[in-house]
């Protein structure tokens, strides 16, 4: 009897390190080449592992500086997580040297650099404007620039969830 409860307790922590609607490595690879096209693989990506949704679940994040546009560098962000089961993703493309105020000020390179940030709900809050976003932020970091936030707020709208933020 004892054995067995502790099979049952092995499984439930197994469950808690790894479970069935976490973001695989395969699926942010496949969300980045549907956003990004087919340079997407060739170039250095940062990835981070978070819940940035607030569900329970760890997203993906992933970003590069693309070199695609004639334009000028791009900062390239995308996340992958799950709702309802569903995977859904959104990318955020940035341009650099910008006077816009979502523009970044570096030159992209090196790299702007990605991080996770735990707000509380209240600082979320007061940042966007807006109740019901998930205070899991994500950083982007030029060096140059005032730090970029970006909240997922579930119930924004259908085909966005990513609110941007900056001082
Ligand atoms: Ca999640």
């Amino acid at each position: 009897m004892r054995i067995l409860i502790f099979a049952a307790a092995l499984v439930v922590l197994g469950a808690g390190i790894a479970r069935a609607q976490d973001i695989t490595d395969a699926e942010l690879t496949g969300e980045m080449r549907f956003h990004g096209g087919q340079h997407a693989s060739a170039y250095q990506w940062q990835v981070l592992t978070g819940d940035v949704t607030c569900d329970g679940d760890a997203d993906k994040v992933g970003s590069y500086v693309s070199l695609d546009n004639p334009d000028g560098p791009r900062f390239f962000l995308v996340v992958v997580a799950r709702e309802e089961g569903q995977l859904v993703s959104e990318s955020v493309v940035t341009p650099f040297d910008s006077a816009d105020q979502a523009g970044l000020c570096g030159t992209g390179n090196p790299p702007p650099k990605i991080s996770l940030e735990q707000f509380t709900d209240e600082e979320a809050r007061e940042m966007l404007g807006i109740e019901g976003a998930c205070p899991l932020a994500i950083i982007v970091e030029d060096g140059m620039c005032d730090l970029h936030h970006y909240f997922w707020v579930p119930e924004w709208e259908e085909d966005r969830k990513l609110i941007f933020f900056r001082n």
